[in-house]
């Protein structure tokens, strides 16, 4: 694959609790891509950080999902960010030539976190977030680390998220989302070289 190529996925994910669409694209190759960004999930605070995620991971990012909002937010919240696990994990193809390991640090006015990711192949998360409210707009905050959680093991990326400071949970997820955009943009940045980054010569 050439540095020319932009490497995308499409996916689509139907249960009898969400309906799903994720169209994305890891590269916006300059004078080639525009980076489109179309989120609707249902609930705007999650189609907020889904949009942080892919703007500051110089992603583009379609998804559509239509759930079972009439119940909660779960099944939404956690097939949503399946389906852009699996949709990440598509794109990416075979797991040559890229920097693998990523690190971002993202401050939102008085708050500040931390990402450290590892396309490895070993799904893992570790989440220490530290909010306090019950929700922020429509979305539960007992659901953001579980967003975390479940698009590490549908990318297969090893994942530690951190806000390290922050007194307004708003900022504190937004913060985690910007984070881990910084980090998978490093992460997944290709090297030029056709190397698998691992000793164990696979990832
Ligand atoms: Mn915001």
């Amino acid at each position: 694959m050439s540095d020319k190529t932009s490497r995308s996925a499409t996916v689509t994910r139907k249960t009898n609790e969400t309906e799903l669409e994720v169209f994305l694209q890891l590269d916006n190759v300059p004078g080639v891509d525009q980076q489109v960004i179309e989120v609707s999930t249902g609930i705007g605070f999650l189609d907020h950080m889904y949009h942080a995620l892919a703007k500051h991971g110089g992603m583009s990012l379609t998804m559509k999902c239509k759930g079972d909002l009439w119940i909660d937010d779960h099944h939404t919240a956690e097939d949503s960010a399946l389906a852009l696990g699996e949709a990440f994990k598509k794109a990416l193809g075979e797991r040559k030539g890229i920097k693998r390991y990523g690190t971002g640090f993202a401050p939102l006015d008085e708050a500040l976190a931390r990402a450290v990711v590892d396309i490895s192949s070993r799904p893992f998360c570790v989440t220490e977030l530290g909010l306090r409210r019950e929700k922020i707009g429509e979305l539960s905050t007992e659901m953001i680390p579980h967003i975390l959680h479940s698009f590490a093991i549908a990318s297969g990326v090893t994942m530690h998220v951190d806000v390290l400071r922050g007194e307004n949970d708003h900022h504190r997820a937004e913060s985690a989302f910007k984070a881990l955009a910084l980090a998978i943009k490093q992460a997944v940045e290709r090297t030029g070289g056709n190397d698998v980054p691992s000793t164990k010569g696979v990832l």
